[in-house]
């Protein structure tokens, strides 16, 4: 644990309002932790879109199966990436819709492109991509 500043800062009063309503809203009890969190967010965003990065993350699909051929075409994707993939769970929604989560890990580069890739087939009704790094809190990209 690394020691702690403390900090003054200058915000509008409205603003600041605003703001411990939003942190309320959401169940923050100490203004403190929903300003680091703020700042983690923001690091890790940053640092997750550099390329070479290592980076984690989950990627969520929802899709139509009776869409001709498109089951075969994900599981061919998968396999031809499985080195990024390292888990995966799916869901039968409901008679037609699947839902499939797949835990992603790799250069930031290839996890996005993966994800652009499934994301962007035809048949695909929904997908996101969240991504994070495990090292937000040292000041330098680690190469292990
Ligand atoms: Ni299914």
């Amino acid at each position: 644990m690394s020691e702690l500043s403390r900090i003054g800062i200058a915000i509008d009063s409205d603003l600041l309002e605003r703001f411990d309503a939003s942190i309320g809203e959401q169940g923050y009890t100490n203004r403190s932790e929903a300003f680091r969190d703020l700042v983690r967010d923001r690091l890790i965003r940053q640092r997750t879109q550099v390329p070479g990065q290592d980076v984690v993350g989950t990627l969520t699909l929802v899709y139509d199966h009776h869409q001709r051929l498109l089951p075969e075409k994900l599981t061919e994707l998968q396999h031809h990436h499985h080195e990024a993939i390292v888990s995966s769970l799916h869901v039968h929604l409901d008679r037609d819709n699947c839902l499939e989560v797949l835990v992603v890990r790799g250069k930031s580069t290839d996890v996005y492109r993966l994800a652009n890739l499934l994301i962007s087939t035809k048949g695909v009704k929904h997908g996101q991509l969240v991504v994070t790094t495990p090292d937000v809190e040292h000041g330098h990209t680690h190469s292990h």
